[in-house]
C-alpha cells in the first residue's frame, strides 16, 4: 500500500486536550487517575470517548465482555478492518496516559483523516478493551485475553474483586454488557500506541520505541497460612507466622530476580495480611508475586525455584501454603510486516526511533496471537508509570501519534 505522504500528521492540541478531559474523570487524589474498571468512573469514561466517536462519524459496536470497537467505514466493506487502540481502565494509583494514550491516539487518527477528507480501503476501527490492568479482577489483558481465546467467556465474568463482587455483575451493573460474541470480529491487523513505562526511551532521547517483542510473565497468588496468636505472649518458638513467611518469600523473589539480570524483573504487588491487628502474629497473608522476562526458559526456571523456594520457607516456619498460577502468558514477538509499518513511519517522518521489547504487558500481546500486531511506544517521564506521578509531554504524544497514524493508514491502505 502507498504510504502516506511525510507532511500528513495528526492534530496534537486536540489529542491533548482530549487527553486532559478524559483525565476528569475518576480522578486519583495525587494529580493521576483512579478509573478502575467496572467502576462507575470507567463508566462515565466509556459514556464519553463513545460520543467522541459518535461525533466523528463512527459507529459503535460493544461486545459481551464490555470492550468497545468504534468503526469508520472503508471503500471496501468487505475488506477486514484495520484496528487501533489500548485500554481507558486505570491501576488505582494510576496515571493519566497508561492505556488512555492509546485509544485517544486512535481517536486522533480517525478525526484526523476527517479533517484531510481522506478515505482508506480497509475500515479502521478504534478500540477500548475492558479490564487490561488486571488489579480489580486479576488477571491483567482480560477481555483481550478471552478476545484471543486464551480465557473462557464464563471463567471471566466470574473472576471476583476484592469484595467479593464478580465481573460479569459489575459489567451488567454500569450497563457495558454488549450483544456482540467476543472474538467474532477479524481484523486484518492491530496496532496500540503506549507510553514505554521504563527509562531507556527517555535516558536515549530516543522519540520512538518500535517494539518488536513483549516479555513473558507469571502472576502466582500466594496463601500462607500460620496460626493467629498473641504478639506480646507468644514465645518465639511456637510461632507460626504467616507474616514472617511472606517476607522471606518477598526476598526470594527478588533474589531470583537478581539472579537473571539485565532482563528479569520480580516483586510483590498485592498483599493482604490477616487479621492484620495490630497485637495479633499474622495467621494468613494472601499475595501476588509478579515476575517477568523475555526469555520463557528463563521465565519457568525463575517460577520453578521461587515455588521450591516456598515450600522450603514454609517447611521452617510450620506454615501450609497454596501456589495459584491467577495471570501468564509467554513472551511475545510482534508481526514483522507491522513492526516494518511502525520503523518506515519513524524513519519517514523524521522521528528518532530504537527497537524495544516492551517490559509491560498489554492487550497487544494476547490480539497478536489472533491478527497482524504491532506497538508503538513514546518515551514517559523518568520511565514512571503506575504512579500518579506519570506524565508526558505533548510533543512524545505527537510523536508517538503520527507515527501510529502513518503505520494505520498505510496498512488500512489511502484510497486516492
Ligand atoms: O501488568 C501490566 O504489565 C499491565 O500494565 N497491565
Ligand atoms: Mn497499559
Ligand atoms: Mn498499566
Amino acid at each position: 500500500m502507498a504510504a502516506p505522504g511525510e507532511n500528513l500528521r495528526i492534530n496534537p492540541d486536540r489529542l491533548w486536550d482530549s487527553l486532559m478531559e478524559m483525565a476528569k474523570i475518576g480522578p486519583g487524589v495525587a494529580g493521576g487517575n483512579n478509573r478502575q474498571t467496572l467502576t462507575d468512573a470507567d463508566g462515565e469514561g466509556r459514556h464519553l470517548f463513545k460520543r467522541w466517536c459518535e461525533e466523528a462519524g463512527l459507529t459503535m459496536g460493544v461486545d459481551q465482555m464490555g470492550t468497545m470497537f468504534a468503526r469508520r467505514e472503508g471503500t471496501d466493506p468487505d475488506a477486514l478492518p484495520v484496528y487501533v487502540g489500548s485500554h481507558l481502565d486505570t491501576q488505582p494509583t494510576g496515571g493519566k496516559y497508561d492505556g488512555v494514550l492509546g485509544v485517544l491516539g486512535g481517536l486522533e487518527v480517525v478525526r484526523t483523516l476527517n479533517d484531510l477528507g481522506i478515505k482508506t480501503r480497509h475500515p479502521i476501527v478504534v478500540t477500548n478493551w475492558t479490564n487490561e490492568e488486571g488489579t480489580r479482577f486479576a488477571p491483567a489483558m482480560l477481555a483481550s485475553g478471552v478476545f484471543a481465546g486464551q480465557h473462557e467467556q464464563d471463567w471471566a465474568y466470574a473472576r471476583q474483586d476484592r469484595d467479593g463482587k464478580r465481573f460479569g455483575d459489575e459489567l451488567e451493573r454500569i450497563g457495558w454488557k454488549g450483544e456482540e460474541e467476543v472474538g467474532a470480529r477479524k481484523m486484518h491487523a492491530f496496532f496500540e500506541l503506549h507510553i514505554e513505562q521504563g527509562p531507556i526511551l527517555e535516558d536515549e532521547d530516543v522519540d520512538i520505541g518500535v517494539v518488536t517483542h513483549g516479555q513473558g510473565l507469571w502472576w502466582l497468588q500466594v496463601t500462607l497460612t500460620g496460626k493467629d496468636a498473641h504478639t506480646g505472649s507468644t514465645p518465639m518458638p511456637k510461632r507460626r507466622n504467616a507474616g514472617l513467611g511472606m517476607a522471606r518469600v518477598t526476598e526470594l523473589v527478588h533474589e531470583v530476580a537478581m539472579d537473571y539480570q539485565p532482563d528479569a524483573v520480580g516483586a510483590i504487588g498485592h498483599v493482604e495480611v490477616y487479621p492484620n491487628s495490630r497485637n495479633v502474629i499474622p495467621g494468613k497473608a494472601v499475595f501476588t508475586i509478579d515476575i517477568r522476562c523475555p526469555d520463557k526458559d528463563i521465565l519457568d526456571e525463575m517460577r520453578a525455584r521461587i515455588e521450591e523456594g516456598i515450600a522450603t520457607i514454609c517447611e521452617a516456619l510450620d506454615i501450609g501454603f497454596e501456589v495459584e498460577p491467577v495471570g501468564h502468558f509467554d513472551p511475545v514477538t510482534f508481526d514483522e510486516g507491522c513492526v516494518k509499518a511502525v520503523r518506515d513511519a519513524a524513519e519517514r517522518l523524521g522521528y528518532s526511533h530504537r527497537d524495544i521489547v516492551s517490559g509491560a504487558g498489554h492487550d497487544a500481546c494476547w490480539i497478536n496471537r489472533v491478527a497482524p500486531t504491532a506497538m508503538v511506544m513514546c518515551p514517559c517521564v523518568d520511565g514512571l508509570s503506575h504512579n500518579e506521578a506519570e506524565e508526558i509531554s505533548k510533543e512524545w504524544a505527537r510523536a508517538g501519534t503520527d507515527v501510529l497514524f502513518h503505520a494505520v493508514v498505510e496498512t488500512a491502505g489511502i484510497v486516492e
